[in-house]
């Protein structure tokens, strides 16, 4: 399934999902050898038991059939985690991080059979910044949806909507990216609908490869806003029409709600009211998926998440799935959103293509998922070294960057530097990922009063904070009336700790434990040393969502209202 809505009414969308042909490819001569595997498609190759622990490049390779001479158009919702796509043999795209979507176009296709391979490499080469080793497991795949569609010579690449309230009443900001292969320039209007109106999009003049934006404003005065507990969502259609002619040439539809998301007086508003954000940090893993959850797995997380009183998840430390997010817009889950990067030392952050890697996400994590209503935050750079003059200057960037591509967010980043934290002057929001209780013996509630009234004069007065990361250990089924460090028992016992001090402090803006579900971490690196099991086990449900002690402690506190 592509996304929990219908994406075109009049392009042929055809999702490639199945069993696609695979071989490895050999390090040494780097071609491939037999196509001796058949993996799906989307899927990650470490569910064979064959390749459980595979780090290095593969192939995919399918036929594709066309009756007819077309162009096509391959969208890769997520190759992890650098990928290169061949069209008979041609290579038509490039792209690098596992968590944002790419596309290639092939302008003339003949009719008959065609053969698609994909190389995808998970090794952590030379030229990868952002794929490192870490306490999360980068596997290798098709790990998202790939798509095929047919194309004319100009047609809908995207749409962005930017919901506004303005004098009582809901407008949006709508732009529609349009692109030509045809050698003449012509005259296009794009005509949409939303919230049962029509709408003129625009209209202009269309040019051989630049892409051609038509943006507009409008007003909804109809139109029910999208919230937490009414989640209102609304199809936005545009159809692409000739100059003259009355029947739509290609068409696209995106959902988007009505919401607006401020900071204000040290708290987050969602539509002018205040949130507190209660939730996860959570991880795309799972041991019989990878990092490539199917639909039902990701509904399991979402019920459970909700069924102990969560009303936000951050989408640590990537941008997720969009079906995922399709789903946290369905049900009113509030998002942080973050791009990809964890745990970068300034040595890291100083890799060549450290700042072209991290735009590239930057840019498509906001162009790919900016219509999400459930998206009210964008996040940076998790723990990383935003406590140097040097790494200041990623985080300005960065937050620059994002704040061009969308104003309509507040900005923050998760810190882990303390009082030695440099950037703080430079976010919307202030996030704190502290472990009292677990790496130290501290009191939750006296550690962050006290940097909160450090945080004032170091740029972050009058800004909402948010605990971003709090918990501990816990090896699902180790109990012990000993509660010492890795029991349930005492996971259950910090959590709880955490929570009460945080619950009984109106200054906090969000409460996000670490983290949802336990996951796999590299073997590469450190982490086996440091992360028994080769698992991260801090989370309130063990890999496979059963519920540890602490899942009760983590209902009643969110539950219990704040
Ligand atoms: C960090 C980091 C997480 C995880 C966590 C932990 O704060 O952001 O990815 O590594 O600590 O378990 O220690």
């Amino acid at each position: 399934m592509i996304r929990l809505f219908q994406t075109n009414d009049i392009r042929s969308v055809t999702e490639l999902e199945g069993v696609w042909d695979f071989a490895i490819i050999d390090q040494e001569s780097d071609r491939e050898l037999n196509y001796t595997y058949r993996l799906p498609v989307p899927g990650c190759w470490e569910m064979h038991p064959n390749l459980l622990t595979y780090r290095g490049k593969g192939m995919y390779r399918r036929t594709i059939v066309t009756d007819k001479q077309t162009a096509l158009r391959f969208v890769f919702k997520g190759a992890s985690h650098t990928a290169e796509v061949y069209f008979d043999g041609e290579e038509i795209a490039r792209h690098y991080n596992a968590y944002t979507a790419f596309s290639a176009v092939v302008k003339h296709v003949e009719p008959g059979k065609h053969e698609l391979r994909v190389m995808v490499d998970n090794s952590f080469h030379e030229n990868s910044s952002l794929h490192v080793p870490n306490d999360y497991y980068a596997y290798g795949g098709l790990i998202r949806p790939v798509v095929m569609e047919e194309i004319g010579g100009v047609w809908l690449d995207r749409i962005r909507c930017t919901p506004f309230w303005e004098n009582g009443v809901w407008g949006a900001d709508i732009s529609v990216t349009v692109h030509s292969m045809e050698q003449t320039s012509g005259l296009i209007t794009v005509r949409g609908e939303l919230a049962g109106q029509n709408l003129e999009l625009g209209t202009g003049t269309v040019q051989q490869g630049e892409p051609f934006v038509l943006s507009t404003r409008h007003l909804f005065p109809e139109a029910e806003p999208w919230s937490e507990h009414n989640p209102s969502l609304y199809l936005l259609k545009a159809k692409l029409y000739r100059e003259g002619s009355v029947e739509a040439i290609d068409d696209l539809n995106e959902r988007v709600g009505f919401r607006i998301v401020s900071t204000n007086d040290g708290k987050i508003q969602v539509n002018g009211t205040n949130v507190v954000l209660k939730g996860f940090n959570r991880h795309e893993d799972h041991p019989m998926a990878g990092s490539a959850l199917t639909l039902p797995l990701m509904v399991k997380d979402m019920e459970l998440m909700r069924d102990m009183g969560a009303n936000c998840v951050r989408t640590s430390h990537y941008p997720n799935d969009e079906r995922f997010l399709d789903l946290c817009d369905e049900l009113g889950m509030l998002v942080w959103e973050e791009n990809h990067a964890r745990g970068l030392s300034l040595e890291q952050m100083r890799h060549p293509r450290f700042i072209e890697q991290c735009e590239a996400v930057n840019r498509e994590m906001v162009e790919q998922h900016g219509n999400h209503p459930s998206i009210v935050t964008w996040g940076i750079l998790n723990e990383c070294a935003s406590d140097t003059e040097e790494g200041r200057e990623h985080y300005k960037r960065q937050l620059e960057q994002i704040r061009e591509l969308d104003g309509s967010r507040p900005l923050t980043f998760a810190s882990d530097k303390r009082m030695r934290e440099l950037c703080f002057d430079l976010a919307d929001i202030l996030s704190f990922n502290l472990y009292p209780q677990w790496y130290t013996d501290e009191d939750p509630g006296e550690l962050i009063d006290g940097l909160r009234e450090w945080a004032q004069t170091a740029g972050g007065s009058g800004k909402p904070i948010i605990m971003s990361e709090f918990g501990g250990d816990g090896f699902y089924g180790h109990r012990s009336p000993t509660r010492v460090k890795g029991t349930e028992e005492r996971q259950a016992d910090i959590i709880e700790s955490n929570l009460a001090a945080y619950t009984s402090r109106d200054y906090i803006s969000g409460i996000l434990i670490w983290q949802f579900c336990d996951c796999r971490v590299t073997e590469e690196g450190p982490w086996p040393m440091w992360r028994s099991m080769t698992r991260n086990s801090k989370g309130i449900v063990d890999e496979y969502r059963r519920p540890k002690l602490a899942y009760s402690v983590v209902k009643h506190y969110f539950e219990g209202g704040m």
